[in-house]
């Protein structure tokens, strides 16, 4: 498959947590669960995907440059990077590559400090509040937007 029809979905700090606590805000479905299902969802519509979850900044940065190697397109929940980093913003736009950002929760019903991101008029896509099927949403407009 040729980078043009793969998808790199990377998940933020602590979504390696998803499905074992805070069901009531986060639901229950785990990480596994979610890469699962893009997995599906982009397959469907011709493409691959290469997930990653980190919890470290650095990691993330590192595999957005990769990303412009071999990747069409970028999937990310950053979790609460969303709210506090320019550098993954910076990488974001850095490698001009179309990017998603996905929350599984309302931000916009929470705490005030989670209704600002830094990657909010930069992303191609945001889908939010939507639990996981936000992440399939996500994929559909994405591809929708760089061409089947
Ligand atoms: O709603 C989202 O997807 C968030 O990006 C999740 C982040 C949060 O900091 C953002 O404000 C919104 C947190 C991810 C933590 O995920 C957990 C999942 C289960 C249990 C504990 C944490």
């Amino acid at each position: 498959m040729t980078a043009s029809h793969r998808l790199m979905l990377l998940n933020g700090p602590n979504l390696n947590l998803l499905g074992t606590r805070e069901p009531e805000v986060y639901g229950t479905a785990t990480l596994a669960d979610v890469e699962q299902l893009v997995a599906e969802v982009a397959g469907g519509l011709g493409y691959e995907v290469r997930a990653l979850q980190s919890n470290h900044e650095g990691i993330l940065i590192d595999a957005i440059h990769a990303a412009r190697e071999d990747c069409a397109a970028i999937l990310i929940n950053p979790g609460g990077l969303t709210h506090t980093s320019v550098a993954l913003r910076d990488a974001l736009t850095g490698v001009s590559l179309p990017f998603a950002e996905v929350h599984i929760s309302d931000v916009y019903a929470r705490e005030s400090f989670r209704q600002f991101s830094y990657l909010e008029n930069v992303a191609a896509v945001r889908v939010v509040g939507k639990g996981i099927d936000g992440y399939a949403e996500a994929v559909r407009e994405l591809v929708a937007q760089i061409g089947e």
